[in-house]
């Protein structure tokens, strides 16, 4: 990774992490036990993947850094939300998360579940309580893609279709069906939030940013499927080998490593090609890419 980025993602990753705080509640305000495992879910930790690629698109679109940080946060609200939901006892009951004990753990079920509903009240409430774009109209365009993207046709839905897909083997285009709408969904609306900031873009331009958003949305989960193989628990900040354990069809047991690695690397190569028309402006977007697929974590 170039130095340049480096800074950019860390300068980003911290800056954002002030904004979180002063966006959530604090700890000390009643009710104390909810607002406190709601920070506890969403601070430090997290490689932040959708706010940065957020903050890219905005720059692409010419978008301020108070409009695009509240966007971000919205995204990132959703999905602290979906991985405490997700690591409760009746999804995937799992003990860690970022490095540390999953929120049901650290306090209890019933928290875990109002943490993250609250998580995802909050994330609506920030959408709708700041001016992100000068056209009311567009505004109420962003409620909207947000709460498709982490609906039953999106986010939640995906997670339908995992949990009724335990212990089955789904066909190539069923498994990515259901990342598209798991693990993508949220991914591209990450990117597409980050340039309705900005008014650059035209309609065209915004769909190549979707259709971005989708190739890299379906990469990033084939090396999740990749990682969770390969990595150790350590490194991820959450259990490795959850996949193969619960029976769960992935890339990895239908293409097999070498295969999931190829369409990885297919798909990056598309996602890249797709932001040919905007050169240099979309380098940040091109690095995230990169970051995606060659993550070790
Ligand atoms: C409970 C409605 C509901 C949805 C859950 C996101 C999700 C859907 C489940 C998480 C389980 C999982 C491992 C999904 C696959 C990829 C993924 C979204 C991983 C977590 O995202 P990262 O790697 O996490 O960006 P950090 O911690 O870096 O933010």
């Amino acid at each position: 990774m170039a130095a340049d980025f480096t800074a950019w993602v860390s300068t980003h990753q911290s800056l954002f992490e002030e904004v979180l705080k002063r966006l959530l509640p604090q700890a000390e305000v009643m009710p104390q036990r909810l607002h406190s495992a709601m920070r506890y879910s969403v601070l430090d930790g997290g490689k932040r993947v959708r706010p940065l690629l957020a903050y890219a698109a905005g720059e692409l679109a010419g978008a301020t850094a108070e409009r695009v940080e509240i966007a971000a946060a919205a995204v990132e609200l959703i999905h602290a939300y979906s991985l405490v939901h997700d690591d409760m006892p009746c999804m995937d009951d799992d003990v860690l998360r970022r490095g540390k004990p999953t929120c049901h753990v650290e306090y209890d079920e019933a928290t875990a579940l109002l943490v993250g509903d609250a998580l995802q009240s909050l994330s609506f409430q920030l959408l709708s309580e700041h001016q992100l774009n000068d056209d009311a109209t567009k505004q109420l365009q962003m409620v909207k893609l947000l709460a498709v993207a982490s609906g039953s046709r999106g986010m939640a839905g995906g997670q339908a279709i995992d949990l009724a897909s335990v212990g089955k083997q789904l066909s190539l285009p069923e498994l990515e069906q259901m990342h598209i709408h798991k693990t993508g969904a949220l991914i591209r609306a990450a990117i597409l939030l980050g340039a309705y900031c900005g008014n650059k873009l035209s309609d065209a331009q915004l769909e190549r940013l979707d259709h971005f958003g989708k190739l890299i949305g379906l990469a990033f989960q084939v090396v999740d499927d990749v990682l969770d193989c390969e990595a150790d628990t350590a490194t991820l900040g959450k259990t490795a080998g959850k996949d193969a354990d619960n029976d769960k069809p992935t890339y990895v047991s239908l293409l097999g490593l070498a295969g999931a690695k190829e369409m990885a690397q297919r798909l990056h190569h598309e996602a890249l090609e797709t932001l040919g028309e905007f050169g240099e402006a979309a380098l940040r977007l091109r690095e995230l890419a990169d970051f995606i697929v060659l993550r070790k974590f």
